[in-house]
């Protein structure tokens, strides 16, 4: 199999390569990683881009001046390599300051403090060109019910959302922002804590055209949730701005793992809707395909860069199986036999009312309700099918 090229936009965030691999009880087992040697490591795999959050690139606190030294390093990097920045984020979760949310602390002075870093950011990120700024809120959330107002949280997480929007209008940027949603950890509660949840908060804003999602693989699995559904729902009320890929096994902590290293069958279905689920098999999502993953614990530094290619790797086996799939003819015959073409003929024929509806007798008096009863689908027949090229046993 041919190995990725920037064709493919493989993006990685700073964060990924870069985790020093400290968790809840044990400290670093990896060395700091300088972002540049990380750009030019990259750029060698063949990503095509980086993304990072603020903190990522210049250490909170910094002064101003070693600030754009350190900008001016990481530009001079993506210039050397051709590397570009197609998203940025801000981190809002690490300070303590943070510890209960950027937007939606109780807390007023850092709420306003926390729009002045992300605009800060974003300023940055449009430089950069980025195209997406996405707005993980882990720290916006609450272990107790006691203590959070959730309406008013929800309103102030708007009233952010909608400032920067209004700001980034004003500023001429061409950025769009994603929502990243995520039931808990680091809160035991985090605010829209589903794609469906921050759609149907995205709806209520001012700007909603331009605030879409940034689903994560194992975010809705910790919800013990359908990704691909939740993808699928994504691309349906276009919104799907970008997509964090990495693996994840059932509800339990976020693993983070590299992407098909949890639920394999889902991934598979997964990168056969992104690739081929548009019309006519063309791709359905033509956006970063973004890894948002740990390297294990411990990898040392030289499986980090091994996994970071694991990744890409493996999305590339998996479009190649999910292409062999949808050219499968026996794959084609299961799908007929399954129905599932009928379901894109809309329930009513066109220019067809309620009233023609109820006057069709075949619909309802007639309507042999025995025989459709006992009418099989054959989805196993399929779902096997889908197993044995994933398998590589077929094709
Ligand atoms: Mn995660």
């Amino acid at each position: 199999m041919r190995g990725p090229t920037p064709q493919d936009k493989f993006s990685f965030g700073l964060w990924t390569v870069g985790w020093q691999a400290r968790d809840p009880f044990g400290d670093a087992t990896r060395p700091p990683l300088d972002p540049v040697e990380a750009v030019h490591r990259l750029a060698e795999l063949g990503a095509y881009g980086v993304t990072f959050h603020d903190d990522d690139l210049v250490p909170f606190g910094s002064s101003d001046g070693d600030r754009d030294k350190m900008i001016q390093r990481f530009k001079d990097a993506l210039e050397q390599t051709g590397l570009i920045v197609p998203m940025a984020t801000t981190n809002l979760f690490t300070h303590p300051v943070f510890k209960d949310g950027g937007f939606t602390s109780n807390d007023r002075a850092i709420r306003r403090y926390a729009l002045r870093k992300v605009m800060r950011n974003l300023d940055l990120a449009a430089e950069l060109g980025a195209k997406t700024y996405v707005f993980w809120g882990g720290r916006e959330g609450a272990e107790t019910d006691s203590a959070k107002d959730i309406r008013a949280a929800l309103s102030r997480y708007a009233e952010g959302i909608d400032m920067l929007a209004q700001y980034a209008i004003d500023r001429g940027y061409d950025i769009r922002f994603a929502i990243e949603p995520k039931p808990n950890e680091p809160r035991g509660d985090i605010l829209l804590p589903t794609v469906g949840h921050a759609i149907a908060f995205i709806s209520t804003l001012e700007h909603a055209d331009m605030v879409g999602v940034n689903p994560e693989v194992g975010h809705e699995q910790m919800a013990g949730l359908n990704f691909v559904h939740g993808i699928a729902q994504a691309l349906w009320q276009g919104k799907l701005f970008h997509i964090d890929l990495n693996g994840q096994h059932g509800i339990k902590y976020d693993q983070d793992l590299v992407f098909g290293h949890g639920d394999l069958l889902s991934a598979f279905f997964l990168v056969d809707l992104l690739e081929f689920g548009g019309v006519g098999g063309s791709p359905a999502y033509d956006g970063p395909r973004h890894f948002d993953y740990k390297p294990l614990r411990t990898d040392d530094i030289a499986s980090v860069w091994a996994s970071a290619a694991a990744n890409m790797r493996t999305y590339l086996l998996l479009k190649e199986r999910a292409a062999a799939f949808r050219a499968d003819p026996d794959v084609q015959a299961a799908l007929s036999a399954a129905r599932v073409p009928e379901l894109s003929l809309p329930t009513l024929a066109a220019g067809e009312t309620y009233t023609n509806l109820a006057e069709d007798r075949t619909a309802f008096e007639d309507f042999d309700l025995e025989a459709a009863a006992v009418r099989g689908y054959h989805f196993t027949q399929l779902d096997q099918l889908a197993v044995e090229h994933v398998l590589g046993a077929r094709g």
